[in-house]
């Protein structure tokens, strides 16, 4: 429909815009554009406009010399930003609109943005849901994290199998960044440090090698504000002082080869999630992007106040985990070695400035580097490190004096060994406050990895229960549910999630539980669609739709899940005609790629799914999917259309979760063990509408210190001993009937770690539980409009006002 005569229309400028970006931007004439010419000529209408609106923030903040806070992280699960810019802007519906003179729906348009998968899962996930809120509260505040080239491995299965396929997302451009040629810091590595000849004088670090990072923003819409937040992201380039056509001219091999040596620092994003790899590129990576990132806050500060001296009431710097705990001793270095300030003065800057967020619990997901390795990457900081140290020491020695385990324990040193630098300790000693992520996961943290830090400074611990963004998770994700929530409250509660509330009264209203069975039936059609379109296999949409979604790891016990699974199936195969709640059961996650264990799992759930899915006797009763290429995107489309949330981590191992958000803001009931932000979630929707079973940690604990015995669990109960010995004997691997009994005898004779014996039972009964709800569709539907009404504590916006209120002393400008 022409439109362009009625120029007050909103989606006639809107349509006119696009037009002109095709013609002046993009390169092709209206008539001819595609639909990836359209996704670039609406990205750029919005991109001005945010563009605009950043600026105006920009300058507002430094007219204000406001305070700021910096968000220091090796990760950013962003996702597509299309949407998410599209509906801040107000814009989604003109935009549709102005796709559609094109015959495109902006649906298509949006899906061929690849995602920006710049981290491995919770945790990158968490850091993009945080930048999303601090927009949108309106906090002064930028995130800093690195420009991979290449983000996530992206997953195909093959056979079962996890194949991972390099994710060049920058190949054909993104109009999200923006290039920022004058602003570049110089890196410096290796070498040694020159000794003084006096014990005041500053120490000369004699660096052997240099990089230049060079910035790349992103701006981050809010939502219900014109403020944004500021992605700052580092490449890794060769320093402009080397002429690289000098350096080898005529031989480009070489020259290219030579300049790679600089520019791999940024290459790619580690995809492991619980052993640091790559060692010494890792550690690059972590001093590269934190150094840029410091060198920039400094000098940001400096321009708008002339001195540092007072930096920490403008500044404050959050350690997203321990990957950017260096940036302690860098802080330190560039204040003695470049500003000129006295040690003392440098260290009690520091720690007023740092604070820091541990994400989890395992042990050996806890970062350490071997003092070998920093003594010859970065010589000045292990000088630093050590000297921290020890001032610590003396102070653990004042309060316990001659205890020497006590010590050892604090040390920044582990000795044990090979010695290492221990990156949390580090963490800890260098800021003011240190946060866990669910009350569960803080309290645990004082109580066994940190105990020794808490008795010194029991005031530094404290919690951040997480949260997620309702923009994406809700509004963008799930926009029947959100009109259907509009209508009965309001818009309000898009930017107060605690509106949810209201929903409990509609729960009453049996015309209000038809609209939300009938919201979620659509949501179930397109998950069915993705899945049909992903597998090839045919689902009812009308079953059950369990879902587990996440990273696959054994503490997270997706093999757990598969027991369950085994189990129904024999149990439909005896009695066909017990009147079976039908299933669908859904995995979806990446397994990092040197955790064979994690792999084996995928291909387990592959060959479970074959067998079950191809046995007419089974039909619609249970069918078993694996969504390839679990991802923002692919999350999107699954959190709406699942009825049930599987959480069923071993008690006391997943630090919070933001998967078990989501889902239960979308309207899925979870079945669950008492972990994390598990918890929590129980404690908001009630009792009576989640389903929590199994040991909790004071059990697991006792479990194992009684010496745990799961060949007695499997000896006493004849199902579970049927169901594993089924797949150790290859009943769904008949090529390779051996192929699982690794498998099966880590839980039999390996110590059944995570305790899926211990907890079998339970869950197996607790899942009767669930299809005896699901068969009363009014009962469920009230169990999950319960859901969303108790979900408005795990807005991203509140844990973002904590943090803003009790760590970062930030005010809120929006
Ligand atoms: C994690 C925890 O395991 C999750 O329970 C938590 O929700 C998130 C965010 O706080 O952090 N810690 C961690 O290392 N990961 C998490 O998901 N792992 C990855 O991000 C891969």
């Amino acid at each position: 429909m022409p439109t362009t005569n009625n120029p007050n229309h909103a989606s006639d400028s809107l349509a006119a815009r696009v037009e002109r970006h095709l013609l002046h931007n993009v390169g092709v004439a209206p008539a001819d554009a595609g639909t990836v010419d359209l996704m670039s000529a609406v990205s750029q209408v919005a991109r001005a406009e945010l563009s605009r609106r950043w600026v105006a923030g920009d300058s507002a903040d430094r007219a204000a010399k406001a305070r700021r806070v910096y968000y220091l992280s090796m990760e950013f699960l962003i996702g597509r930003s299309l949407g998410n810019a599209l509906a801040a802007l107000g814009l989604d519906s003109a935009a549709a609109g102005s796709v559609g003179d094109h015959a495109r729906t902006l649906e298509d348009i949006q899906a061929c943005e690849p995602d920006a998968a710049l981290g491995n899962g919770g945790l990158g996930r968490l850091a993009a849901c945080f930048l999303d809120s601090m927009a949108s509260v309106g906090l002064p505040s930028f995130g800093y994290g690195i420009r991979y080239e290449f983000g996530m491995f992206a997953q195909s299965i093959s056979g079962g199998r996890q194949i991972e396929h390099p994710d060049p997302w920058l190949e054909d451009g993104t109009p999200w960044e923006f290039p920022r040629p004058g602003v570049h810091y110089p890196v410096r590595f290796g070498g040694w440090v020159e000794r003084a000849e006096s014990p005041d004088a500053v120490p000369v670090w004699r660096h052997a090698g240099e990089v230049s990072a060079k910035a790349y923003d992103h701006v981050i819409p809010g939502h219900g504000t014109e403020r944004v937040s500021t992605l700052r992201l580092w490449k890794a380039a060769a320093p402009a002082h080397i002429d690289l056509h000098a350096f080898n001219s005529g031989d480009y091999a070489r020259a290219a080869e030579f300049k790679n040596q600089f520019e791999n620092i940024s290459w790619v994003l580690y995809p492991n999630d619980s052993t640091p790899a790559g060692r010494e590129l890792r550690l690059r990576q972590e001093y590269f992007f934190t150094s840029a990132s410091i060198q920039d806050i400094l000098a940001r500060h400096l321009a708008e106040h002339g001195t540092l001296a007072n930096l920490s009431d403008k500044v404050a710097i959050h350690l997203n985990d321990t990957h950017p705990a260096i940036g302690v001793a860098e802080l330190v270095r560039l204040l003695v070695d470049e500003h000129g300030f006295t040690w003392a003065a440098a260290w009690a800057m520091t720690q007023k400035t740092f604070s820091y967020t541990n994400h989890t619990l395992m042990p050996e997901a806890l970062e350490t580097w071997p003092v070998a390795l920093m003594q010859q990457v970065l010589p000045r900081h292990l000088e630093i490190i050590f000297r921290i140290n020890h001032e610590f020491l003396v102070q653990a020695q004042a309060l316990r004096p001659g205890d020497m385990e006590f010590q050892r324990r604090l040390s920044l040193i582990d000795e044990g060994g090979e010695r290492r630098v221990r990156m949390a300790n580090l963490s800890i000693v260098g800021s003011h406050k240190v946060n866990g992520v669910s009350k569960l996961h803080s309290d645990l943290l004082v109580e066994t990895i940190f105990s020794d830090f808490a008795a010194l400074w029991p005031d530094r611990f404290t919690n951040m229960t997480n949260g997620v963004t309702p923009r994406r998770w809700l509004t963008q994700a799930n926009p029947g549910l959100t009109q259907l929530i509009d209508s009965r409250l309001g818009t309000a509660w898009r930017r107060d999630l605690d509106l949810l509330r209201g929903l409990v009264a509609q729960a009453d209203d049996p015309a209000f539980r038809a609209e939300f069975r009938a919201v979620k039936a659509h949501n179930k059609h397109r998950l069915a669609a993705l899945i049909h379109k992903t597998t090839g296999v045919t689902v009812n949409p009308t079953s059950l739709f369990d879902v587990q979604v996440k990273r696959i790891h054994e503490y997270k016990r997706q093999l757990l899940n598969l027991l369950h699974v085994v189990t129904r199936y024999r149990a439909i195969l005896a009695q066909p005609n017990a009147g079976w709640v039908p299933r669908v059961v859904v995995f979806a996650g990446k397994a990092a790629s040197s955790y064979t264990t994690a792999k084996n799992i995928i291909r387990l759930i592959h060959d479970v799914g074959q067998v079950i899915n191809h046995d007419a006797r089974i039909g619609d009763k249970l069918k078993l999917v694996f969504i390839p290429n679990y991802g923002v995107s692919v999350a999107e489309t699954i959190m709406p259309g699942a009825d049930l949330s599987e959480q069923i981590s071993t008690a006391g191992t997943e630090a919070s979760g933001t998967g078990n958000m989501k889902l239960a803001l979308n309207g899925a009931l979870t079945i669950g063990t008492d972990d994390g932000a598990n918890i929590e979630i129980r404690q908001n929707v009630g009792d009576d509408n989640i389903f929590i079973f199994g040991k909790k940690t004071p059990e697991v604990a006792a479990i194992r210190a009684a010496g745990y015995q799961p060949m007695r669990i499997y000896e006493g109960n004849p199902q579970l001993k049927a169901v594993l010995d089924s797949i150790a004997a290859g009943a769904f691997s008949p090529d390779e009937p051996a192929r699982y009994r690794p498998l099966i005898d880590s839980l039999l004779w390996g110590g059944d770690h995570y305790l899926l014996l211990a907890d079998y039972e339970d869950y197996v009964a607790t899942q009767a539980k669930v299809d005896a709800l699901y068969r009363d569709q009014e009962a469920w539907s009230r169990k999950a409009i319960a859901n969303v009404a108790g979900m408005g504590p795990f807005s991203a916006d509140r844990t973002i006002r904590e943090y803003a209120a009790q760590i970062w002393h930030v005010a809120p400008q929006a």
